[in-house]
């Protein structure tokens, strides 16, 4: 009964407010995150009908949470409380430019690949790491067009895994599941990125960043991970500043192969940029458009998030993107 269901963690934020490393820094401020919620989020400023589905703690970060991402516009009726789990939280560096510097803001995060410089996750144990098969009805991740996963809920627990594995499966009826891998370092360090191959294989839509393929796969290109990923009918392979190559299955056999590069912009923080792209692609295949447009209202949607200090931009209002969207090469490339 919705445009897109999104599932999976929010946290918590907490930025520092001056310059300068974990360690030294004594002051923080409050934000939210998350990569699902965000493109939730996302979606809902722009005109289409968003739920997120989650659990938080029963406690006052898990209210600041639902109330945040409910103002936004999404529907929350399908997040669950839980009594005894905690709301999960994390700590970041801001990017320096997010702080007034102006010689940091080395790159940008649309690639896939939102390295922070530093982050700090408490979040195992939370209330979304319960989340299981048993805890989340399929009648809920079933209730939209679209269902949105990314990989970070694979890293959570192994309840969430087999929730993914779950939802992942080709079923009939289900709807159209976009996966953005959204390979987070700081959750992978044993090792286990491999898995995140699988579940984009059992995927109508994956967005995966150059880089984190790399990273994640030891996969180079958009070509090789694309021979390694045939399964997707769209597979959106993020190229940083360079922009997107999306590669649509064609009724005929092959692929349509489509390059749309970025738009050049002063990138403030790179955080939410991934999910800001995928928002944008996502409104385009809702709205039926050709995958350049689609892949442009990405980038749009991602340069609004790329010259923000936090996670979600404010986006163009649909008039305004696609008037954008239809100027000719020139002013894109
Ligand atoms: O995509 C932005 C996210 O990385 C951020 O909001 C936090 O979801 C998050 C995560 O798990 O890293």
């Amino acid at each position: 009964d919705v445009d897109v269901v999104c599932l999976g963690e929010s946290m918590v934020t907490f930025v520092p407010s001056c310059p300068g490393r974990l360690a030294d820094v004594p002051a923080f401020s409050r934000g939210i995150g998350g990569a699902e919620s965000n493109v939730a989020c996302t979606l809902a400023r722009v005109g289409h009908t968003a739920r997120w589905i989650s659990r938080v703690g029963a406690d006052g970060f898990g209210d600041h949470l639902v109330a945040e991402i409910a103002a936004a516009g999404v529907d929350v009726s399908y997040v669950r409380r839980d009594p005894d789990r905690p709301t999960g939280v994390y700590f970041r560096t801001a990017g320096e430019r997010a702080l007034g510097e102006t010689d940091g803001g080395d790159g940008r995060g649309e690639g896939g690949g939102e390295e922070l410089s530093e982050v700090v996750y408490y979040r195992a144990g939370s209330a979304a790491a319960a989340m299981s098969p048993d805890l989340v009805p399929r009648e809920q991740t079933w209730s939209g067009r679209v269902l949105h996963l990314t990989g970070i809920t694979a890293a959570l627990s192994d309840g969430c895994r087999a929730l993914l594995r779950e939802l992942t499966a080709r079923a009939p009826g289900r709807p159209l599941v976009s996966f953005d891998v959204n390979y987070r370092t700081a959750l992978w360090r044993g090792g286990g990125a491999g898995r995140l191959l699988d579940l984009a294989r059992g995927c109508d839509l994956v967005f995966v960043g150059e880089d984190e393929a790399g990273a994640a796969w030891g996969l180079h290109g958009a070509a090789a991970i694309r021979a390694a990923l045939p399964e997707p009918e769209v597979l959106v392979v993020k190229q940083g500043s360079a922009g997107a190559t999306a590669y649509a299955r064609r009724s005929a056999g092959g692929d349509e192969v489509t390059c749309e590069p970025a738009p050049r912009v002063e990138v403030v923080a790179a955080v939410g940029a991934g999910d800001a792209f995928a928002a944008g692609f996502l409104s385009g295949t809702l709205r039926g458009l050709p995958v350049a447009e689609r892949l442009r209202h990405g980038h749009l949607m991602a340069a609004a998030a790329l010259t923000v200090p936090g996670d979600l931009g404010a986006p163009p209002a649909r008039e305004h993107a696609d008037g954008l969207v239809a100027l000719d090469a020139g002013a894109w490339g």
